[in-house]
């Protein structure tokens, strides 16, 4: 197996991180700031949300020109010096490659814009709408339909925002467009990338009605959904690149299944090296996705567990490959999500953490988790991610919801609140800027910030250090084989790691409740505990609220 599968990758979501100008705004300099605190988290990944020049109504998932960098963020100079800076303390810049659309700016649209005999109208979907109505009933996944009117009679697809449109993989010269972009990058020495939603690259042919039958707009996944085409379009550009360059990738699926990502991130013929699903995120979800709010606030322990089991067992039984993580920017702050913001946020922070740096696949995590930032209320004049903006509508005009529970339903759910600045320290705006930063800053950051954790041999950031630190000093927990114990228990997630030179027993208590547990053979040697001080093993063993132990157990001869 590829050894990078053992790595940590951290994300930034750079106009939240760092602001090193003073325009408010997060920005290359500021990365270069805190490479030697990346560094004392032992990451050797950084992937890079979308730094390209863009027009910000998606922030950088809309993408005008991939050649270069987004003027607010910095220059290309800037961006060399990053890669080699980081390149210096062992760390490879992995960038986000936005494949599935580029941004209503961008050239190929432009020039597609300016005749109806454009060749590049072939790089897109431009479609005659249907009796004045879109071509088909298709939703957009930000809500509302999926076209947009570009004149008259006609429409383009647009299955994000309408400012960023689908392209066509099926004309060849897309797909060599993105191979280029790619070596680009890899020539400047980025180590590799992050696909924005790759599976939806192939439409259905046609782009035919979903259940004509069925009134309003369609949720059209399995008529983008990983069809066949994908596979070869990204087996055929990823031999065209790898000719060249030897890269790290992670390819986002979105309602992955798990017979697609088997293909995608097969151990023996990888198109990339993972895939991320997003099951856990979506656990108190509807059907439709995100915003479906109708089991709100019920999930289970057994829930959760169910569905890591579901995927640990599935890539470990059919060989393939998956990136763990707990938060992004697409996400509400996981600690706010799954564990316990206030009462027990540094005790929750803490077994989450030690939950996604043991299980099977390669962990990643997310910019402000390693102090345990939660989220942040934003009033509706300060919201700024367009998915919840429109689908504050959406709420109320489809889902017939009353404006306040919509607006309480997007509070909690927004992107925003994982897009909050980074809160470095107690000194006016959190340390992240010297000036009032582009988004709210959360009220909290007087007690949470790295700056305090810095001196607390026990913080949550202090604990990331000695887990990652652990992670790598331990093969067998990426790759170790991971059979569950404790299985049918409702508060605790118990799992073995084991290879041929270790066997690491994990148990973590993920609920705010103590579990007493009766232990046959208590002989564990605890090597990395989320408490300070634990009791020894016993026969009888209690775990207190969100304790969590990582302990080596003797190998029997077999
Ligand atoms: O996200 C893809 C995606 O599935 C999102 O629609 C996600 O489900 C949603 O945001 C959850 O709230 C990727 C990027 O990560 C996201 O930031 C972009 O907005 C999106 O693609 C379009 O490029
Ligand atoms: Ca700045």
């Amino acid at each position: 197996m590829k050894k990078e599968l053992a790595s940590i990758v951290y994300q930034i979501w750079p106009r939240s991180f760092k602001d090193s100008n003073g325009d408010g705004i997060g920005d290359l300099g500021g990365i270069i700031e805190k490479l030697d605190y990346l560094k004392s988290l032992n990451v050797t990944y950084l992937w890079l949300s979308p730094v390209y020049v863009s027009g910000n109504y998606d922030y950088g998932y809309d993408i005008d020109d991939y050649y270069n960098i987004n003027p607010e963020y910095g220059t290309l100079e800037q961006f060399d010096h990053l890669v080699t800076e980081a390149k210096k303390r062992g760390i490879g810049i992995i960038m986000d490659m936005v494949a599935n659309h580029t941004s209503s700016s961008h050239i190929w649209f432009k020039k597609a814009m300016e005749s109806p005999d454009s060749p590049y109208r072939e790089y897109y979907f431009f479609k005659k709408g249907k009796k004045g109505k879109e071509p088909n009933n298709w939703i957009s996944l930000f809500g509302g339909s999926a076209w947009t009117k570009v004149s008259e009679d006609e429409y383009v697809l647009t299955m994000f925002a309408e400012q960023q449109v689908d392209l066509n993989w099926e004309n060849p010269k897309v797909r060599d467009g993105i191979v280029e972009i790619m070596k680009f990058w890899l020539k400047r020495g980025v180590s590799g990338f992050r696909y924005d939603v790759i599976n939806i690259i192939s439409k259905m042919e046609g782009l035919p009605d979903k259940n004509p039958h069925k009134k309003g707009y369609q949720f059209a996944d399995d008529y983008i959904n990983s069809l066949p085409k994908a596979f070869d379009y990204i087996e055929e550009v990823m031999a065209k690149v790898r000719e060249e360059f030897d890269l790290f990738t992670v390819g986002e699926g979105m309602l992955l299944t798990q017979d697609a990502a088997k293909r995608y991130s097969d151990l023996n013929n990888p198109l990339f090296d993972m895939m991320f699903q997003f099951d856990l995120a979506l656990i108190d979800c509807g059907p439709l996705g995100k915003y479906d709010f109708r089991k709100f606030y019920h999930w289970t322990i057994k829930e959760f567990k169910s569905i890591v089991r579901k995927w640990q067992m599935d890539m470990q039984n059919r060989n393939y490959w998956m990136a763990n993580y707990l938060s992004n920017h697409d996400q509400p702050r996981h600690i706010s999500h799954y564990g316990h913001d206030k009462k027990y946020r540094v005790e929750s922070a803490k077994a989450w953490a030690m939950f996604n740096f043991t299980l099977r696949g390669t962990p990643f995590m997310y910019q402000g988790e390693e102090i345990g930032m939660t989220d942040c209320k934003l009033e509706m004049n300060e919201w700024k991610d367009i998915e919840a903006i429109t689908d504050y509508k959406v709420l109320q005009s489809m889902m017939k919801l009353p404006a306040f529970i919509a607006k309480r339903v997007i509070q909690k759910k927004t992107r925003d609140n994982a897009r909050t600045p980074v809160q470095w320290s107690t000194s006016a705006y959190a340390g992240f800027s010297t000036v009032q930063p582009w988004i709210k800053l959360n009220p909290n950051y007087n007690e949470i910030n790295v700056e305090q954790q810095e001196y607390d041999a026990d913080s949550i950031l202090n604990f990331y250090r000695r887990l990652t630190r652990f992670y790598l000093d331990h093969p067998v927990l990426t790759f170790g084989s991971w059979t569950e114990i404790l299985v049918d228990h409702p508060q605790i997630i118990a799992y073995i790691r084991e290879d041929e030179h270790e066997k690491l027993q994990i148990i973590i208590n993920l609920s705010a409740k103590p579990v007493t547990l009766l232990i046959d053979e208590p002989f564990g040697e605890d090597l990395l505990t989320t408490k300070k001080e634990v009791a020894p093993w016993n026969h009888k063993m209690v775990f207190a609220p969100y304790e969590g132990r990582v302990s080596r157990l003797k190998k029997h001869e077999s």
